[in-house]
């Protein structure tokens, strides 16, 4: 007899990365359902560059009970028109959307889409498993915490759900429902690693810089899996596809300097012979943490380093100064760990002279990678809050403003600063020019992982951008 169970597509709408990362947000929730008994099938339309109609036609031969979507604020456009072509093929088939762009304008979203049935706001796990069984029974969303709904031609907001309390109740990501082996490695991990892994040992982050989008997902309140869980995911990882590359995603895998040390502490101890990278912040490391680290197989430590001007980084209420960052990035140096640095152009408070600050920085820490990005007030941020919430017609799609692999992005999104335009172009290309010129090393490291003729066309028409404008 069929099961009447209902059934899940999970899918990442068709983008433009250069290097596609695993949907970890879908895993998850797939790995849940699959506990719970539900069939789901996850469909990455980045990795297998898959349009909408390409997505629907699976949907159409699947049909699913269940259709959901993940998305940033970047990709909610391609979401939308994913949402409408398969609410247009398959009309029974119940479709949300999730993620950070749902997360923070959920009632916007329901607006601004049609096709959705629903959103989910903040952490899944537990929401789909509700909605599913609500869809079983052919009941309502009425009252199911963290969804917005529609009902008739009303949007209905259901209160937040509450945060998972152990996270080591959570399984592990369904890694075996994506093709695994085209996730490639990026300049994150040692010239000749080809495959690497997300893993989260830790969910959220207690700091307040204006400009990050993680509270909207997991609250200020940080939350670990225990260091024994986090092991034996690797251990799994490794164990079934051969994989010993961690990218250690965490918002702050760095905040609690004991736990940081008792995975480290395991990892040497069941002679794990992996390499990872992680995202850490300039206040919570030390030398002897660092030296631990580097023995338990860490290659490259990201940091925010934002911006050379302290009023900008107090503007930004970052809470670190620009002494800390460069005290940080010697310190990871000395420990033989590489660092990637991030930095900020167009922030409240910058002008050409804090922006040369930047710059400046830039030149003198001499980087193994570096990070630029224009300032950008996304949903979910405080500086949407203060500079977005009330534009009306936004243009989802160029959320990507500035980012040099784009193409064609040359207006700035929902800007936060007196610069104009022109200004925060030309200080932009400068800061690219003098990161990449004034370190050829980094630029040896970029040329050594180019992946595919796609990303090497990519890159040759992002470095004509930037040094012919
Ligand atoms: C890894 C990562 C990337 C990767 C991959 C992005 C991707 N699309 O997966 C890379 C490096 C490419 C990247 C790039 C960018 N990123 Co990014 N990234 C992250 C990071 C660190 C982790 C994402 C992740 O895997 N989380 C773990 C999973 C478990 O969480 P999750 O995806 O949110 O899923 C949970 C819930 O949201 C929900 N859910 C999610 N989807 C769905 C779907 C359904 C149907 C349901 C029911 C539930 C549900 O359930 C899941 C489990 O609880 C987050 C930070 C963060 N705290 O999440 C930033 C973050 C998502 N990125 C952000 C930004 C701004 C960007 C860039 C725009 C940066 C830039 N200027 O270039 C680009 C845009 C790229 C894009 N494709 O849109 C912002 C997003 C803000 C926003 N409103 O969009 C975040 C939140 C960072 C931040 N702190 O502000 N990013
Ligand atoms: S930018 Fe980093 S340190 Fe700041 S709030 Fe976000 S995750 Fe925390």
């Amino acid at each position: 007899m069929a099961s009447l169970r209902p059934r899940a597509v999970l899918a990442v709408p068709r983008w433009f990365t250069q290097r596609p990362i695993q949907p970890m947000g879908l895993l998850y929730l797939a790995s849940m359902l699959r506990n719970a008994g539900h069939e789901v099938r996850v469909v990455d339309g980045e990795v297998d560059a898959l349009d909408p109609s390409h997505v629907a036609d699976i949907v159409a031969s699947e049909r699913p009970e269940f259709f959901g979507i993940t998305s940033t604020t970047a990709q909610a456009t391609r979401a939308f028109a994913l949402a409408e072509e398969v609410k247009r093929r398959t009309p029974g088939t119940f479709v949300t959307l999730g993620g950070p762009h749902a997360s923070s304008l959920p009632e916007r979203s329901l607006e601004e889409c049609g096709a959705l049935d629903a959103v989910v706001v903040g952490e899944g796990e537990r929401t789909i498993l509700e909605i599913m069984e609500r869809l079983g029974s052919c009941a309502s969303l009425e009252g199911v915490a963290g969804t917005a709904y529609r009902d008739g031609e009303e949007i209905v907001v259901n209160p937040p759900r509450a945060l998972i309390e152990d996270l080591d109740t959570i399984p592990f990501p369904a890694w075996d429902l994506i093709p695994m082996h085209k996730y490639v490695a990026s300049t994150w991990f040692p010239n000749g690693v080809k495959q690497y892994t997300n893993i989260f040992t830790s969910r959220g982050c207690p700091y307040g810089c204006t400009f990050c989008g993680a509270k909207t997902t997991w609250t200020r309140k940080f939350r670990a899996r225990s260091p024994e869980n986090v092991i034996a995911e690797m251990e799994e990882v490794y164990r079934r596809f051969g994989i010993p590359n961690f990218f250690i995603s965490d918002d702050l895998f760095t905040l609690k300097r004991q736990r940081v040390l008792d995975i480290c502490t395991l990892i040497l101890e069941k002679r794990l012979p992996i390499t990872w990278t992680c995202l850490s912040r300039v206040n919570t490391i030390d030398a002897e943490m660092l030296a631990l680290m580097k023995r338990a197989g860490c290659y490259l430590i990201s940091y925010g380093l934002v911006s050379g001007s302290q009023t900008v980084l107090d503007k930004l209420k970052k809470g670190t100064t620009v002494e800390q960052g460069i005290q940080a990035v010697e310190m990871t140096k000395a420990a033989g760990i590489k660092v990637f640095g991030s930095f900020m152009i167009g922030s409240p408070g910058d002008t050409p002279e804090t922006v040369e600050e930047t710059i400046a920085l830039i030149r003198r820490l001499k980087l193994d990678e570096v990070g630029l990005g224009v300032t950008t007030a996304y949903p979910g941020t405080d500086l949407f809050d203060a500079f977005g919430s009330d534009a009306k017609g936004l243009d989802w799609d160029k959320a990507l403003a500035f980012n040099p692999s784009a193409a064609d992005r040359s207006d700035v999104f929902l800007k936060c600063t007196d610069l104009d335009d022109e200004q925060i172009r030309r200080l932009f290309h400068k800061a690219m020019r003098q990161s990449v010129l004034y370190n050829p090393r980094l630029l040896v490291r970029r040329l050594s992982h180019i992946a595919s003729v796609r990303h090497l066309g990519q890159s040759a028409r992002a470095a004509a951008r930037i040094f012919w404008g």
